[in-house]
């Protein structure tokens, strides 16, 4: 169990804005305030401050890893949840970035992206993450947190 008083930086990427107002089938109801809502609670659960973001710029989200990482380095973050969007199955940057910047990365998917389209099994996060999270709906968002907090 790590100590309480930390930040969780939640970090999501590009259209996931959108989030409740189209494909409700796939992501659910659920807009991107409710997620920051739900993750506020879980953190508050464990005494954690929470650091919510959302970028549709790659290097928007590169500059946030970096910033997480020097957290991490100084004692003051526990980890990253990150749901990276498309930028998952794309990005060797943000796999360079985590890995640079070796900090402590929950990747995390709202769908269960490996029962979709074969080209979202791909992930350049993955071998970087210490673990994956994908189709528990928004609700993945808070159990990312307690895995964090857990560990
Ligand atoms: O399941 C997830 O959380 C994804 O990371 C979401 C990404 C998708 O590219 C990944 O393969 C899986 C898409 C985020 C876009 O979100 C939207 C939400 C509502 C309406 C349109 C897009």
């Amino acid at each position: 169990m790590r100590p309480p008083g930390q930040t969780v930086m939640v970090l999501n990427g590009p259209n996931l804005n959108l989030l409740g107002q189209r494909e409700p089938a796939v992501y659910g109801a659920a807009t991107l305030a409710d997620v920051e809502r739900l993750c506020a609670a879980a953190c508050e659960r464990y005494g954690y401050a929470l650091d919510f973001r959302q970028s549709n710029h790659e290097g928007v989200l590169v500059d946030a890893i970096h910033a997480a990482g020097a957290a991490q380095a100084q004692g003051t973050l526990a980890g990253v949840v990150f749901n990276a969007g498309a930028y998952t199955h794309t990005s060797v940057a943000l796999h360079d970035a985590i890995k640079g910047a070796d900090v402590r990365v929950i990747e995390l998917h709202i769908s269960n992206v490996h029962a979709r389209e074969p080209f979202r099994h791909r992930s350049w996060l993955s071998p970087v993450a210490q673990g994956v999270m994908a189709g528990f709906g928004v609700r993945g968002y808070a159990l990312a947190i307690a895995a964090l907090a857990e560990d």
